[in-house]
């Protein structure tokens, strides 16, 4: 067994269940290998057996704000190419649905995807990564859904995978062929669903995807088009999510509950019926500030009504060329409060045990023994700085899996 590490005097957000924050004043965490072995008052250190045991490492951190490793749970890092041209379009007056139903918008990035070469598509999400990472992510979440033909969705789920091999970072997979209509389906959204839905098993079986899901709405497919994903990814025993409700509602959110979703993602536009069958499922509310923010969009997701029907809600950066260039979970920490009003806690709990949740992952989100050593130190004594200041990064160590990069 590896010789346990102490990090000791840290003011720690552990995200415990029962009370604000999980907060514990002077705290400390053991870690033993890539595990949280204890987590709890540094006064009550004395009295452990296992502290006993000679550590390999004692760190005093003086105060530091420790929290659990940040969880970015839905992503679209993998693509070729930007879109800042169209970012210039929309400031002229176009919009975001027009821009998309002339070909471009999410058409544009698929062409420059299947134009890159593997390696360009790993260079450049590794790059995005390691941005998201040097403010304390430790596990991200990626979509595929800019090849949107099966040898082009596979190699961007590979890029995924492969981060998770290179870089110290935990990566979760979407398969997310049902994003937009590929050209050589224009007028054919069922041939492409029938096409897409026989890529699942490969893909599944290559080790290539966590998790299914697609983009409900009038740019998107259909109800009952994203139910014949659902289908064949309950049949392949894959979890799914859904990108629902965003610009309008098509009842998304109820179909992936019946589905028992992991989670439902944006949500601007989300009934009190779909609220319902979220809660009544335990589906996660993945809430989005960048992607309202650049859309402009005036629609706001109803926080208040999630928060009093007890849908945990999660927050995310949504990270994708056309809707959200966002590479801060930190930031959004700050959107999550001042555009959608949720408190700086809500806000903490969106990023890390939520954000798990919607992962599907119990592991990790908290700080507490027998989970993963994922946590950072920041520069700061109590979270809600964090929330509060916007545009910069106090992230001063970053631990993923007991080690420091
Ligand atoms: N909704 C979004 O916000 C992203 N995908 C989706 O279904 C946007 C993707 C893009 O514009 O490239
Ligand atoms: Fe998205």
């Amino acid at each position: 067994m590896t010789a346990p590490h102490l990090w000791r005097h840290a003011r720690l957000a552990t995200f415990a269940p029962g009370s604000p924050w999980g907060w514990i004043e002077d705290g400390t965490v053991i870690t033993e290998g890539d595990r949280i072995t204890w987590v709890g008052a540094d006064a009550d250190l004395l009295a452990l057996a296992s502290a006993h045991r000679q550590p390999a490492a004692e760190f005093d951190l003086q105060g530091a704000l420790v929290t659990p490793g940040l969880v970015d749970a839905h992503t679209h890092l993998v693509y070729g190419g930007d879109r800042a041209a169209e970012f210039e379009q929309r400031l002229q007056g176009a919009t975001y649905e027009e821009i998309a139903r002339a070909g471009g918008g999410i058409r544009a990035t698929v062409a420059a995807t299947r134009a890159a070469s593997d390696e360009q598509l790993f260079a450049s999400a590794a790059k995005r990564a390691r941005i998201l990472m040097a403010e304390g992510v430790t596990t991200i979440e990626i979509k595929s859904g800019y090849g949107l033909a099966e040898a082009h969705e596979a190699r961007c789920l590979a890029v995924a995978r492969r981060l998770a091999r290179e870089l110290p970072l935990e990566v979760r997979t979407t398969s997310l062929a049902a994003h937009a209509l590929p050209p050589e389906y224009a007028g054919r959204p069922d041939d492409y669903i029938d096409a897409a839905i026989t890529w699942l098993a490969g893909q599944r079986a290559a080790g290539l995807v966590d998790a299914v899901d697609a983009f409900c709405d009038t740019i998107g497919f259909t109800p009952a088009q994203t139910e014949r994903v659902f289908v064949e990814a309950r049949r392949l025993n894959l979890p799914v999510k859904l990108h629902a409700e965003q610009l309008s509602d098509q009842d998304g959110a109820a179909l992936a509950a019946r589905y028992g979703a992991l989670s439902c993602d944006h949500l601007e536009h989300l009934s009190p019926r779909g609220i319902a069958a979220m809660q009544a499922a335990g589906t996660v509310a993945v809430l989005l500030p960048g992607a309202y923010y650049f859309l402009r969009d005036t629609t706001l997701p109803p926080v208040a009504a999630l928060r009093a029907a007890g849908v945990p809600m999660a927050i995310a950066t949504d990270h994708n060329p056309g809707s959200s260039p966002a590479l801060s979970l930190v930031l959004m920490l700050n959107m999550a409060c001042t555009l959608f009003r949720l408190t700086p806690e809500e806000a903490w709990r969106g990023v890390t045990v939520h954000a798990a949740r919607a992962l599907g992952l119990a592991d990790r989100g908290r700080l507490a023994a027998g989970l993963r050593a994922d946590f950072v130190v920041w520069d700061a004594e109590h979270p809600r700085e964090l929330a509060y200041r916007f545009g910069h990064n106090p992230c001063r160590r970053r631990v993923f899996a007991g080690a420091e990069e």
